[in-house]
């Protein structure tokens, strides 16, 4: 593996998902892989779960690893090119990431959508310099459009939880207080999509992802019927993406919160959210809590699928 930005780094998924099994049987098998290997992780947005899951998977493999918070301590970097930097950033990415790549073997960034410029957010302007600039193998820690490090780790949870071969999993929108980027959605459903199983997303009118995401998903505007018969219902905010409406919010609609008389539609459903979760907004607090929900051991699979694209990597270096 080059780079992990997206499903199509991963290759044969059901091939991923045994070896992720393998790592997570014996997480410190090779522990000797990545000696004398360094990887940085670069943040320009906060993290709770990427950032230790990371840094666990790397440890695992034997591995130094370096954080660097672009909003703490670090000059603020200017990431368009051409620009006179007369203003706050005495920085530019383009001088940032050679340097950064000069300490380092492998390279974990996390740049979120700005969601005022569609065009700079699809283009992903910052990622794309990384892959680029760097001259290091580069793995996206969320980029603007795709957050695939959780969307692999949410492969291997309903791999594991699965009751049927087949499962319904609903992704569903739930309202948020901020604007929210597409990233999660889009990476979920672009995984999803590349299994077998019966996908299906539900959001209010307004709130439709990029085609190119969405792709062969069946999309249902009512969310009661959405969730009959689901075995997976994954909630996640997200912004409009469709003009002209890009990164608002668009109803915060509450009636659209994941509650127990929504549960009791599906079969049985576990719940799934890729954490941070606001409760009581995104999902009520007795569905979080019920023993359907799996959002824990679903973070905890992100120092497994972390582990794999950082092992397939070393091993190619
Ligand atoms: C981020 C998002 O929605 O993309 C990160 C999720 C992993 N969430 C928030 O900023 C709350
Ligand atoms: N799910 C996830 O990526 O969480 P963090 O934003 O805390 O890293």
């Amino acid at each position: 593996m080059e780079h992990f930005t997206s499903v199509a780094d991963i290759g044969d998924l059901k091939k991923a998902v045994a070896e992720a099994l393998q790592v997570k049987h014996d997480r410190f098998a090779w522990d000797t892989l990545g000696r004398n290997k360094t990887l940085v992780m670069l943040f320009f947005n906060s993290s709770l779960r990427t950032r230790l899951s990371t840094q666990k998977a790397a440890q695992n493999l034997g591995m130094n690893v370096m954080v660097l918070d672009v909003a703490q301590g670090a000059w603020k970097l200017e990431t368009e090119r051409g620009v006179i930097m007369d203003g706050d950033k005495p920085e530019h990415l383009l001088e940032a990431i050679p340097v950064i790549g000069s300490y380092c073997d492998i390279i974990g960034v996390r740049s979120f959508a700005g969601l005022t410029s569609k065009a700079d957010d699809y283009n992903e302007l910052v990622l794309s310099q990384f892959v680029q600039y760097s001259r290091r193998p580069v793995v996206s820690l969320e980029s603007a459009t795709r957050h695939p490090l959780q969307s692999f780790a949410d492969l291997i949870t309903i791999e594991e939880y699965k009751r049927t071969p087949r499962p319904k999993v609903v992704l569903t929108w739930a309202p948020h207080p901020r604007a929210l980027p597409q990233a999660v959605p889009n990476s979920f459903a672009e995984w999803m999509n590349a299994t077998d199983y019966d996908f299906v997303i539900t959001h209010p009118h307004g709130y439709e992802l990029d085609p190119r995401f969405v792709g062969s998903a069946r999309v249902e505007y009512d969310q009661h019927k959405a969730f009959e018969g689901a075995e997976f219902i994954y909630a996640k905010n997200w912004s409009a993406w469709a003009d002209p409406n890009y990164g608002k919010i668009l109803s915060s609609d509450r009636s659209w919160t994941v509650d127990s008389a929504k549960m009791s539609l599906t079969s049985n459903a576990f719940f799934m959210h890729c954490l941070p979760v606001r409760r009581n907004m995104i999902v009520s607090d007795s569905v979080i809590e019920s023993p359907t929900s799996i959002v824990i051991p679903e973070a905890a699979n992100r120092e497994i699928s972390a582990q794999v694209v950082l092992k397939r990597i070393l091993e190619t270096l």
